[in-house]
Protein backbone atom coordinates (compact mmCIF):
# COMPACT_ATOMS: atom_id res chain seq x y z
CA UNK A 1 0.00 0.00 0.00
CA UNK A 2 1.32 3.23 -1.16
CA UNK A 3 0.49 5.90 1.87
CA UNK A 4 0.13 8.64 -0.78
CA UNK A 5 -3.35 6.95 -1.58
CA UNK A 6 -4.24 5.27 1.58
CA UNK A 7 -6.77 6.61 3.61
CA UNK A 8 -4.78 6.91 7.26
CA UNK A 9 -5.85 9.73 9.27
CA UNK A 10 -3.84 10.51 11.36
CA UNK A 11 -4.40 12.96 14.77
CA UNK A 12 -1.85 15.53 15.68
CA UNK A 13 -3.65 16.01 18.83
CA UNK A 14 -4.29 13.83 22.20
CA UNK A 15 -7.86 13.37 21.94
CA UNK A 16 -9.38 14.46 24.89
CA UNK A 17 -11.94 11.86 25.66
CA UNK A 18 -9.65 8.67 25.39
CA UNK A 19 -8.58 8.13 29.55
CA UNK A 20 -5.79 4.92 28.45
CA UNK A 21 -3.44 4.38 26.03
CA UNK A 22 -4.97 1.92 23.72
CA UNK A 23 -7.64 4.60 23.39
CA UNK A 24 -5.42 7.47 22.60
CA UNK A 25 -3.60 5.41 20.37
CA UNK A 26 -6.10 3.98 18.17
CA UNK A 27 -7.64 7.21 17.95
CA UNK A 28 -4.47 8.77 17.07
CA UNK A 29 -3.52 6.48 14.29
CA UNK A 30 -6.60 6.92 12.53
CA UNK A 31 -8.14 2.97 13.42
CA UNK A 32 -11.18 3.68 14.80
CA UNK A 33 -14.12 6.73 14.65
CA UNK A 34 -16.78 6.45 17.16
CA UNK A 35 -19.92 6.92 15.92
CA UNK A 36 -22.22 6.88 18.99
CA UNK A 37 -21.24 5.86 23.00
CA UNK A 38 -19.84 2.85 22.94
CA UNK A 39 -20.03 2.46 18.97
CA UNK A 40 -17.39 2.66 16.34
CA UNK A 41 -16.44 2.76 12.66
CA UNK A 42 -13.32 0.59 11.51
CA UNK A 43 -11.19 2.68 9.62
CA UNK A 44 -8.86 1.43 7.25
CA UNK A 45 -5.93 0.57 9.70
CA UNK A 46 -7.39 -0.75 12.10
CA UNK A 47 -10.19 -3.01 9.88
CA UNK A 48 -6.46 -4.48 8.49
CA UNK A 49 -5.78 -5.51 12.19
CA UNK A 50 -9.03 -6.75 13.47
CA UNK A 51 -9.21 -9.18 10.09
CA UNK A 52 -5.54 -10.50 11.18
CA UNK A 53 -6.97 -11.38 14.74
CA UNK A 54 -9.85 -12.70 13.35
CA UNK A 55 -8.38 -14.84 10.89
CA UNK A 56 -5.93 -16.33 13.87
CA UNK A 57 -8.84 -16.90 15.83
CA UNK A 58 -10.22 -18.87 13.21
CA UNK A 59 -7.29 -20.78 12.45
CA UNK A 60 -6.81 -22.07 16.05
CA UNK A 61 -10.43 -22.83 15.92
CA UNK A 62 -10.06 -24.97 13.14
CA UNK A 63 -7.19 -26.50 14.45
CA UNK A 64 -8.95 -27.61 17.46
CA UNK A 65 -11.91 -29.12 15.25
CA UNK A 66 -13.92 -26.54 15.61
CA UNK A 67 -16.64 -25.41 12.93
CA UNK A 68 -17.05 -22.02 11.44
CA UNK A 69 -21.23 -20.80 10.99
CA UNK A 70 -22.70 -17.56 10.86
CA UNK A 71 -25.03 -16.45 12.57
CA UNK A 72 -27.72 -13.15 12.87
CA UNK A 73 -26.81 -10.35 14.81
CA UNK A 74 -31.08 -10.17 15.11
CA UNK A 75 -32.59 -12.75 17.20
CA UNK A 76 -36.45 -13.81 17.62
CA UNK A 77 -37.58 -12.63 21.68
CA UNK A 78 -39.29 -15.99 21.65
CA UNK A 79 -35.98 -18.36 21.68
CA UNK A 80 -34.70 -16.45 24.92
CA UNK A 81 -38.43 -16.52 26.14
CA UNK A 82 -37.93 -20.64 25.93
CA UNK A 83 -34.71 -20.34 28.44
CA UNK A 84 -36.11 -18.38 30.70
CA UNK A 85 -33.77 -15.69 29.69
CA UNK A 86 -35.33 -12.98 27.67
CA UNK A 87 -36.60 -11.41 31.06
CA UNK A 88 -33.39 -12.27 33.08
CA UNK A 89 -31.30 -10.85 31.10
CA UNK A 90 -32.26 -7.00 32.41
CA UNK A 91 -31.02 -3.76 30.34
CA UNK A 92 -28.09 -4.85 28.79
CA UNK A 93 -30.43 -6.44 26.00
CA UNK A 94 -31.48 -4.03 23.14
CA UNK A 95 -34.89 -4.77 22.28
CA UNK A 96 -36.63 -4.26 19.27
CA UNK A 97 -39.69 -4.52 17.53
CA UNK A 98 -40.44 -4.94 13.71
CA UNK A 99 -42.93 -3.76 11.69
CA UNK A 100 -45.31 -6.76 12.42
CA UNK A 101 -44.67 -6.24 16.49
CA UNK A 102 -42.56 -8.74 16.46
CA UNK A 103 -40.13 -8.91 19.69
CA UNK A 104 -36.83 -8.68 18.45
CA UNK A 105 -33.45 -8.64 20.24
CA UNK A 106 -29.84 -7.47 19.16
CA UNK A 107 -27.80 -10.56 20.80
CA UNK A 108 -25.71 -9.84 23.11
CA UNK A 109 -24.62 -13.97 22.71
CA UNK A 110 -26.09 -16.98 20.97
CA UNK A 111 -26.64 -19.93 23.33
CA UNK A 112 -30.45 -19.76 22.35
CA UNK A 113 -30.01 -19.98 18.82
CA UNK A 114 -27.34 -22.14 18.44
CA UNK A 115 -29.60 -24.94 20.65
CA UNK A 116 -32.01 -24.24 18.32
CA UNK A 117 -30.02 -25.18 15.57
CA UNK A 118 -28.85 -28.17 17.23
CA UNK A 119 -32.21 -29.35 18.39
CA UNK A 120 -33.41 -29.31 14.40
CA UNK A 121 -30.65 -31.33 12.79
CA UNK A 122 -28.88 -33.59 15.70
CA UNK A 123 -30.93 -36.12 17.66
CA UNK A 124 -28.23 -39.02 18.10
CA UNK A 125 -25.19 -39.33 19.69
CA UNK A 126 -23.62 -40.63 16.87
CA UNK A 127 -23.14 -36.56 15.46
CA UNK A 128 -21.15 -35.64 18.46
CA UNK A 129 -19.02 -34.43 19.53
CA UNK A 130 -19.97 -31.45 17.73
CA UNK A 131 -18.24 -28.11 17.94
CA UNK A 132 -19.52 -24.85 16.24
CA UNK A 133 -18.85 -21.16 16.33
CA UNK A 134 -18.83 -17.67 15.10
CA UNK A 135 -17.18 -14.43 15.19
CA UNK A 136 -20.34 -12.04 14.52
CA UNK A 137 -21.25 -8.46 16.18
CA UNK A 138 -22.78 -8.28 19.77
CA UNK A 139 -24.35 -5.58 21.41
CA UNK A 140 -24.51 -5.32 24.63
CA UNK A 141 -26.30 -1.93 26.12
CA UNK A 142 -23.19 -1.49 28.77
CA UNK A 143 -24.22 0.95 31.89
CA UNK A 144 -20.86 2.85 31.12
CA UNK A 145 -18.78 1.74 27.88
CA UNK A 146 -15.43 3.21 28.44
CA UNK A 147 -12.07 2.70 26.77
CA UNK A 148 -12.89 2.79 23.52
CA UNK A 149 -13.40 -0.66 22.09
CA UNK A 150 -12.69 -2.49 25.24
CA UNK A 151 -15.46 -2.00 26.58
CA UNK A 152 -17.87 -1.17 23.59
CA UNK A 153 -21.48 -1.65 23.18
CA UNK A 154 -21.31 -3.13 19.90
CA UNK A 155 -18.30 -5.20 19.99
CA UNK A 156 -16.91 -8.53 17.44
CA UNK A 157 -17.05 -11.77 20.17
CA UNK A 158 -15.91 -15.51 18.46
CA UNK A 159 -18.30 -17.29 20.29
CA UNK A 160 -18.32 -20.83 20.37
CA UNK A 161 -20.81 -23.93 21.54
CA UNK A 162 -19.86 -27.64 22.33
CA UNK A 163 -22.66 -30.58 22.13
CA UNK A 164 -21.81 -33.64 24.25
CA UNK A 165 -23.22 -36.53 25.30
CA UNK A 166 -21.89 -36.73 28.67
CA UNK A 167 -20.16 -34.84 31.05
CA UNK A 168 -16.90 -36.25 30.72
CA UNK A 169 -16.85 -35.56 26.70
CA UNK A 170 -17.98 -31.82 27.50
CA UNK A 171 -15.19 -31.24 30.07
CA UNK A 172 -13.10 -32.02 27.36
CA UNK A 173 -14.59 -29.68 25.25
CA UNK A 174 -13.45 -27.00 27.63
CA UNK A 175 -10.35 -27.95 28.27
CA UNK A 176 -9.86 -27.78 24.18
CA UNK A 177 -11.09 -24.78 24.52
CA UNK A 178 -8.77 -23.69 26.97
CA UNK A 179 -5.74 -25.28 24.95
CA UNK A 180 -6.40 -23.45 22.03
CA UNK A 181 -7.13 -20.05 23.26
CA UNK A 182 -3.61 -20.53 24.91
CA UNK A 183 -2.41 -21.06 21.76
CA UNK A 184 -4.46 -18.19 19.93
CA UNK A 185 -3.27 -15.31 22.25
CA UNK A 186 0.19 -16.43 22.34
CA UNK A 187 0.06 -16.22 17.97
CA UNK A 188 -1.04 -12.65 18.99
CA UNK A 189 2.10 -12.02 21.66
CA UNK A 190 0.12 -11.88 24.21
CA UNK A 191 0.07 -13.62 28.05
CA UNK A 192 -3.73 -14.20 28.66
CA UNK A 193 -3.81 -16.00 31.74
CA UNK A 194 -6.53 -18.23 32.59
CA UNK A 195 -8.25 -17.51 35.83
CA UNK A 196 -10.85 -19.09 37.86
CA UNK A 197 -13.94 -16.58 37.34
CA UNK A 198 -17.79 -16.48 38.06
CA UNK A 199 -20.19 -16.88 35.29
CA UNK A 200 -22.72 -14.59 35.97
CA UNK A 201 -25.65 -14.67 33.51
CA UNK A 202 -24.59 -17.18 31.29
CA UNK A 203 -24.98 -19.75 33.79
CA UNK A 204 -22.90 -22.79 35.05
CA UNK A 205 -20.47 -23.69 38.07
CA UNK A 206 -17.11 -24.41 35.74
CA UNK A 207 -15.60 -20.98 34.24
CA UNK A 208 -12.37 -19.11 33.47
CA UNK A 209 -11.60 -16.27 31.96
CA UNK A 210 -8.39 -15.23 30.60
CA UNK A 211 -6.80 -12.38 31.77
CA UNK A 212 -3.94 -9.72 30.03
CA UNK A 213 -1.80 -8.16 32.61
CA UNK A 214 -2.22 -4.01 32.32
CA UNK A 215 -2.64 -1.45 35.16
CA UNK A 216 -5.82 -0.49 33.00
CA UNK A 217 -7.18 -3.71 33.02
CA UNK A 218 -11.10 -3.42 34.49
CA UNK A 219 -10.68 -6.21 36.99
CA UNK A 220 -8.75 -6.76 39.80
CA UNK A 221 -6.78 -10.43 40.22
CA UNK A 222 -4.81 -11.71 42.15
CA UNK A 223 -1.78 -14.49 41.13
CA UNK A 224 1.16 -16.54 42.01
CA UNK A 225 3.39 -14.67 39.32
CA UNK A 226 5.55 -17.70 38.46
CA UNK A 227 1.97 -18.01 36.00
CA UNK A 228 3.27 -15.59 33.89
CA UNK A 229 6.17 -17.47 33.11
CA UNK A 230 4.00 -20.80 31.39
CA UNK A 231 4.50 -20.89 27.82
CA UNK A 232 2.55 -23.21 25.16
CA UNK A 233 5.22 -22.32 22.83
CA UNK A 234 5.47 -24.57 19.39
CA UNK A 235 4.78 -27.84 21.18
CA UNK A 236 2.09 -30.61 19.36
CA UNK A 237 -1.17 -31.09 20.29
CA UNK A 238 -3.66 -33.46 19.48
CA UNK A 239 -7.04 -32.11 20.43
CA UNK A 240 -8.52 -35.35 20.35
CA UNK A 241 -6.26 -36.58 23.08
CA UNK A 242 -7.82 -36.07 26.32
CA UNK A 243 -5.62 -37.10 28.62
CA UNK A 244 -2.91 -34.83 27.05
CA UNK A 245 -5.36 -31.79 26.55
CA UNK A 246 -6.03 -32.19 30.33
CA UNK A 247 -2.58 -32.30 31.31
CA UNK A 248 -1.86 -29.04 29.18
CA UNK A 249 -4.86 -27.54 31.26
CA UNK A 250 -3.61 -28.29 34.76
CA UNK A 251 -0.46 -27.00 34.44
CA UNK A 252 -1.66 -23.71 33.61
CA UNK A 253 -4.74 -23.79 35.79
CA UNK A 254 -2.92 -24.85 39.02
CA UNK A 255 -0.42 -22.01 40.59
CA UNK A 256 -3.02 -19.88 41.94
CA UNK A 257 -5.25 -16.90 39.53
CA UNK A 258 -8.16 -15.53 40.56
CA UNK A 259 -10.05 -12.61 39.81
CA UNK A 260 -11.92 -10.71 42.67
CA UNK A 261 -15.24 -13.02 42.10
CA UNK A 262 -13.75 -15.90 43.31
CA UNK A 263 -10.49 -14.82 45.33
CA UNK A 264 -9.98 -16.60 48.50
CA UNK A 265 -7.70 -14.53 50.85
CA UNK A 266 -6.84 -18.00 52.60
CA UNK A 267 -5.76 -20.33 50.00
CA UNK A 268 -3.66 -17.42 48.55
CA UNK A 269 -2.43 -16.29 51.86
CA UNK A 270 -0.42 -20.03 51.05
CA UNK A 271 1.11 -18.41 48.00
CA UNK A 272 5.00 -17.85 48.86
CA UNK A 273 4.88 -14.20 49.61
CA UNK A 274 7.72 -13.68 47.16
CA UNK A 275 5.45 -14.87 44.00
CA UNK A 276 1.86 -13.26 45.77
CA UNK A 277 0.76 -10.32 43.10
CA UNK A 278 -1.94 -8.29 43.26
CA UNK A 279 -2.98 -6.34 39.95
CA UNK A 280 -5.21 -5.54 37.27
CA UNK A 281 -6.38 -7.41 33.92
CA UNK A 282 -7.96 -7.06 30.90
CA UNK A 283 -10.36 -10.19 30.19
CA UNK A 284 -9.93 -11.04 26.65
CA UNK A 285 -11.99 -14.34 26.79
CA UNK A 286 -14.00 -16.66 29.11
CA UNK A 287 -15.27 -20.31 28.56
CA UNK A 288 -18.11 -21.90 30.11
CA UNK A 289 -19.34 -25.49 31.39
CA UNK A 290 -23.39 -24.82 32.06
CA UNK A 291 -23.95 -28.65 31.14
CA UNK A 292 -27.71 -28.87 30.49
CA UNK A 293 -29.25 -25.14 31.32
CA UNK A 294 -30.05 -24.29 27.62
CA UNK A 295 -30.77 -27.92 26.42
CA UNK A 296 -33.39 -29.11 29.01
CA UNK A 297 -34.97 -25.71 29.02
CA UNK A 298 -35.30 -25.68 25.04
CA UNK A 299 -35.91 -29.43 24.29
CA UNK A 300 -32.08 -30.38 23.03
CA UNK A 301 -31.70 -34.38 23.44
CA UNK A 302 -29.80 -36.86 22.06
CA UNK A 303 -30.07 -40.67 22.02
CA UNK A 304 -27.47 -41.75 23.54
CA UNK A 305 -25.59 -45.64 22.24
CA UNK A 306 -27.88 -47.33 24.87
CA UNK A 307 -30.75 -45.96 23.57
CA UNK A 308 -31.78 -43.13 26.29
CA UNK A 309 -32.58 -39.91 25.29
CA UNK A 310 -30.88 -37.34 27.35
CA UNK A 311 -30.70 -33.79 27.40
CA UNK A 312 -27.19 -32.75 25.64
CA UNK A 313 -24.30 -31.72 27.42
CA UNK A 314 -23.30 -28.12 26.43
CA UNK A 315 -20.54 -25.19 26.91
CA UNK A 316 -19.79 -21.85 25.54
CA UNK A 317 -16.44 -19.83 24.68
CA UNK A 318 -16.19 -16.57 23.84
CA UNK A 319 -13.20 -14.07 22.53
CA UNK A 320 -13.33 -10.37 22.59
CA UNK A 321 -11.90 -9.95 19.41
CA UNK A 322 -12.52 -6.32 18.84
CA UNK A 323 -11.38 -5.86 22.57
CA UNK A 324 -8.01 -7.70 21.67
CA UNK A 325 -6.93 -4.84 20.07
CA UNK A 326 -7.06 -2.43 22.92
CA UNK A 327 -5.73 -5.03 25.05
CA UNK A 328 -2.56 -5.87 22.78
CA UNK A 329 -1.91 -2.27 23.03
CA UNK A 330 -2.23 -1.97 26.40
CA UNK A 331 0.49 -4.47 26.54
CA UNK A 332 2.52 -3.42 23.98
CA UNK A 333 3.45 0.35 23.36
CA UNK A 334 5.92 2.94 24.01
CA UNK A 335 5.51 7.09 24.30
CA UNK A 336 6.11 7.66 20.70
CA UNK A 337 2.96 5.17 20.03
CA UNK A 338 2.10 1.63 18.70
CA UNK A 339 4.41 -1.04 18.72
CA UNK A 340 2.42 -4.52 17.37
CA UNK A 341 3.43 -7.53 17.94
CA UNK A 342 4.35 -9.30 13.89
CA UNK A 343 1.28 -11.89 14.43
CA UNK A 344 -0.82 -8.85 14.51
CA UNK A 345 0.45 -6.14 12.62
CA UNK A 346 -1.27 -4.25 10.12
CA UNK A 347 1.76 -4.18 7.83
CA UNK A 348 4.38 -6.15 8.02
CA UNK A 349 7.13 -3.05 7.56
CA UNK A 350 7.11 0.25 7.01
CA UNK A 351 8.98 1.56 3.74
CA UNK A 352 10.28 5.45 3.90
CA UNK A 353 11.61 7.46 1.74
CA UNK A 354 13.83 10.04 3.42
CA UNK A 355 14.29 12.17 -0.41
CA UNK A 356 10.73 11.68 -2.42
CA UNK A 357 11.16 12.90 -5.85
CA UNK A 358 15.11 11.55 -5.81
CA UNK A 359 15.34 8.95 -8.78
CA UNK A 360 17.82 6.50 -6.96
CA UNK A 361 15.49 6.34 -4.17
CA UNK A 362 12.43 6.21 -5.58
CA UNK A 363 13.92 2.99 -7.61
CA UNK A 364 15.30 1.42 -4.78
CA UNK A 365 11.91 1.98 -2.68
CA UNK A 366 9.64 1.00 -5.15
CA UNK A 367 12.26 -2.23 -5.90
CA UNK A 368 11.80 -2.69 -2.62
CA UNK A 369 8.20 -2.65 -2.32
CA UNK A 370 7.82 -5.39 -5.06
CA UNK A 371 10.78 -7.83 -4.17
CA UNK A 372 8.20 -7.76 -0.35
CA UNK A 373 5.66 -8.03 -2.70
CA UNK A 374 6.64 -11.14 -4.47
CA UNK A 375 7.23 -13.03 -1.31
CA UNK A 376 4.13 -12.18 0.24
CA UNK A 377 4.72 -9.24 2.12
CA UNK A 378 2.98 -6.30 1.97
CA UNK A 379 4.42 -3.60 2.51
CA UNK A 380 2.99 0.24 3.45
CA UNK A 381 5.55 2.67 1.79
CA UNK A 382 5.42 6.00 2.85
CA UNK A 383 5.49 7.68 -0.60
CA UNK A 384 4.34 11.83 0.58
CA UNK A 385 6.36 14.42 -0.12
CA UNK A 386 6.34 15.15 3.84
CA UNK A 387 9.60 15.70 6.36
CA UNK A 388 11.28 13.05 7.07
CA UNK A 389 10.60 13.51 10.83
CA UNK A 390 6.77 13.43 9.87
CA UNK A 391 7.23 10.15 8.57
CA UNK A 392 8.77 8.44 11.00
CA UNK A 393 6.79 10.04 13.75
CA UNK A 394 4.24 8.73 11.50
CA UNK A 395 5.26 4.99 11.25
CA UNK A 396 6.40 5.18 15.82
CA UNK A 397 2.40 6.32 15.80
CA UNK A 398 1.12 2.89 14.02
CA UNK A 399 3.40 0.76 14.95
CA UNK A 400 4.71 -1.41 12.59
CA UNK A 401 7.71 -3.78 13.78
CA UNK A 402 9.84 -3.22 11.31
CA UNK A 403 10.59 0.11 9.00
CA UNK A 404 13.20 0.15 6.10
CA UNK A 405 14.72 3.49 5.18
CA UNK A 406 15.97 4.64 2.03
CA UNK A 407 17.94 7.92 1.40
CA UNK A 408 20.23 9.04 -1.42
CA UNK A 409 23.40 8.98 1.25
CA UNK A 410 22.65 5.40 2.43
CA UNK A 411 22.49 4.40 -1.54
CA UNK A 412 25.21 5.59 -2.83
CA UNK A 413 27.30 3.07 -0.50
CA UNK A 414 24.63 0.57 -1.55
CA UNK A 415 22.86 0.48 1.65
CA UNK A 416 19.29 0.96 3.51
CA UNK A 417 18.52 0.85 7.22
CA UNK A 418 16.34 -1.87 8.50
CA UNK A 419 14.92 -0.99 12.08
CA UNK A 420 13.04 -2.67 15.09
CA UNK A 421 10.55 -0.92 16.30
CA UNK A 422 10.56 -2.79 19.50
CA UNK A 423 14.55 -2.25 20.25
CA UNK A 424 15.10 0.75 18.08
CA UNK A 425 18.39 -1.16 17.01
CA UNK A 426 18.99 -0.23 13.08
CA UNK A 427 21.22 -2.01 11.02
CA UNK A 428 22.30 -1.10 7.79
CA UNK A 429 22.61 -3.77 4.64
CA UNK A 430 21.98 -3.76 0.66
CA UNK A 431 18.40 -4.24 0.04
CA UNK A 432 18.18 -7.49 -1.24
CA UNK A 433 19.35 -8.50 2.58
CA UNK A 434 16.48 -6.30 3.58
CA UNK A 435 14.12 -7.98 1.79
CA UNK A 436 15.66 -11.31 3.19
CA UNK A 437 15.65 -10.19 6.39
CA UNK A 438 12.12 -9.55 6.83
CA UNK A 439 10.84 -12.42 5.04
CA UNK A 440 12.97 -14.23 7.53
CA UNK A 441 11.34 -12.77 10.23
CA UNK A 442 7.94 -13.40 8.76
CA UNK A 443 8.46 -17.10 7.87
CA UNK A 444 6.22 -19.02 9.82
CA UNK A 445 4.15 -16.32 11.34
C1 LIG B 1 -19.17 -17.23 25.79
C2 LIG B 1 -19.40 -17.14 24.32
C3 LIG B 1 -20.11 -15.09 26.70
O1 LIG B 1 -20.86 -14.26 26.22
N1 LIG B 1 -21.39 -16.75 25.48
C4 LIG B 1 -20.88 -17.01 24.17
C5 LIG B 1 -20.34 -16.57 26.44
N2 LIG B 1 -19.05 -14.78 27.45
S1 LIG B 1 -18.61 -13.31 27.89
O2 LIG B 1 -17.54 -13.48 28.82
O3 LIG B 1 -19.72 -12.57 28.34
O4 LIG B 1 -18.05 -12.58 26.61
C6 LIG B 1 -16.95 -13.15 25.91
C7 LIG B 1 -15.86 -12.12 25.71
O5 LIG B 1 -16.36 -11.00 24.99
C8 LIG B 1 -15.67 -9.83 25.37
N3 LIG B 1 -16.62 -8.77 25.77
C9 LIG B 1 -16.56 -7.50 25.33
N4 LIG B 1 -15.72 -6.88 24.48
C10 LIG B 1 -15.92 -5.56 24.25
N5 LIG B 1 -16.92 -4.84 24.80
C11 LIG B 1 -17.80 -5.42 25.65
N6 LIG B 1 -18.80 -4.71 26.17
C12 LIG B 1 -17.63 -6.81 25.95
N7 LIG B 1 -18.31 -7.70 26.74
C13 LIG B 1 -17.67 -8.88 26.60
C14 LIG B 1 -14.76 -10.19 26.53
O6 LIG B 1 -13.44 -10.39 26.07
C15 LIG B 1 -15.35 -11.50 27.00
O7 LIG B 1 -14.37 -12.34 27.60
Amino acid sequence: MRLSRYFLPVLKENPAEAQIVSHRYMLRAGMIKQQAAGIYSWLPLGYRVLRRIEQIVHEEQVRAGHIPLLMPTLQPADLWRESGRYDDYGQEMLRIRDRHERDMLYGPTNEEMITDIFRSHVSSYKDLPLTLYHIQWKFRDEMRPRFGVMRGREFLMKDGYNFDVDRDSALHAYNRHMVSYLRTYERMGLTAIPMRAASGPIGGDNTHEFLVLANTGESEVFYDDRVTALKLGAREIDYDNRAQVAAVCEEFTTLYARTDETHDAAVFDRVPEAHRKVGRGIEVGQIFYFGTKYSESMGATVVTAEGTKVPVEMGSHGIGVSRLLGAIIEASHDDKGIIWPEGVTPFPVGIVNLKQGDGAADAACEGLYRALAAKGLEALYDDRDERAGAKFATMDLIGLPWRITVGPRGLANGVVEVTCRRTGESEEMSPEAAVDRIAQVYAGI
